[in-house]
């Protein structure tokens, strides 16, 4: 591996770029509305822990009006940017990702989402006059994201034959519920390209929540690994949402469904904007197997926790670590 030094700051990782076009054609497209979703969804889940929902009803202009008022904001002077970091957790950061060292070719903006969209409790910033249109383009989006959240995780109880269609989708419905949403912008290097590199954006991990929903505009550098270990490019799709199965989903299915490991590599050529939707439950929820997805004498893989428990051990890892690792039998 290359490392590109920035006398400013530390080390962000060079690594080999894909073949051009090396896009993987297999991500499963779901309509949710379609014969047969539940069970096409609980396939991907198992197969990928990563579909792609087509025709989900969410209007474009939505997507496109927070896309808009992110590009507005990363536009700004990075001092004015700065007004709202360091992202501890929540907040403006450049670079630096997570509390322990990671580094990455990105900026973004977190923000704590709580059962009331509306209510962005995390961020001053988005109080004052200027943030008028971010909030509530972000609100409209967030309202919109979370009935879809529901619609797949209803399709997910369905497709397992549980009785309970509720039986996930009450977790992320929950009052005290757990959610955070990014904004995530990766700019563009033109010199990679001619070095026939890519930059880390975002390093490989898993997302410790339930689900959580991305949507990016026509930029590529997002890859999942498959199950073989093998990096695989997302073709960009700005009209879709890609759904990601986290840790916590996993340990509900206990292991059946996979919680994907996924990063970004910035290309240099274009820059890339996405936003995500992490759902997570209650911090006083316990994340365990449920029982309907057990066979006859089933154990469960995992030892018990809350998510609050694994929240904070979230915290003490770097992006790479296997965070369920700890919490395995
Ligand atoms: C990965 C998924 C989400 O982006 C995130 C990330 C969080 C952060 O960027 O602050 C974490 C990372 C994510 C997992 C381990 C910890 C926490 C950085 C990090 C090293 C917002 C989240 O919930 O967990």
């Amino acid at each position: 591996m290359v490392v590109l030094t920035n006398p400013t700051l530390e080390q962000i990782p060079l690594v080999r770029s894909p073949k051009h076009g090396a896009y993987f054609g297999g991500i499963p497209a779901i309509d949710l509305s379609a014969p047969g979703a539940a069970e096409a969804v609980v396939k991907a889940c198992e197969d990928f822990g990563f579909f792609k929902v087509v025709d989900h009803g969410v209007p474009m202009e939505l997507m496109r009006r927070l896309e808009a008022e992110a590009v507005k904001f990363f536009a700004m002077p990075q001092a004015d940017k700065e007004k709202s970091g360091p992202a501890n957790p929540f907040g403006y950061g450049s670079k630096r990702i997570g509390p322990n060292g990671d580094i990455g070719w990105v900026e973004y903006l977190l923000f704590a989402v709580t059962s009331d969209p509306l209510s962005h409790t995390s961020m001053a910033f988005l109080e004052e006059p200027s943030a008028s249109s971010l909030r509530s383009a972000l609100s409209d989006y967030l309202r919109a994201l979370k009935k879809l959240a529901v619609q797949v995780l209803e399709l997910m109880a369905e497709g397992l034959k549980i009785e309970a269609r509720d039986a996930f989708s009450k977790l992320v419905m929950d009052e005290q519920s757990d959610g955070i949403f990014r904004l995530n912008h990766y700019p563009k290097f033109p010199l990679l390209e001619r070095l026939n590199c890519s930059l880390t954006g975002f390093g490989e991990h898993t997302d410790p929540q339930i689900i959580s929903i991305l949507r990016s505009n026509n930029s590529t550098g997002l890859q999942i690994a498959l199950k073989d270990g093998s990096w695989v490019s997302v073709p960009s799709d700005q009209a879709s949402f890609y759904i990601n199965v986290g840790d916590s989903l996993q340990v509900l299915t206990n292991g059946r469904f996979r919680s994907v490991k996924h990063r970004v590599l910035a290309n240099g050529i274009k820059s890339r904007v996405s936003m995500i939707y992490f759902l997570g439950a209650a911090a006083a929820e316990k994340i365990a197997p449920l029982a309907e997805v057990m066979g006859e004498g089933e154990q469960s893989k995992y030892k018990e926790f809350t998510w609050g428990e694994y929240k904070k051990a979230a915290y003490t890892t770097r992006l790479s670590d296997n965070r369920l690792g700890q919490f395995e039998k």
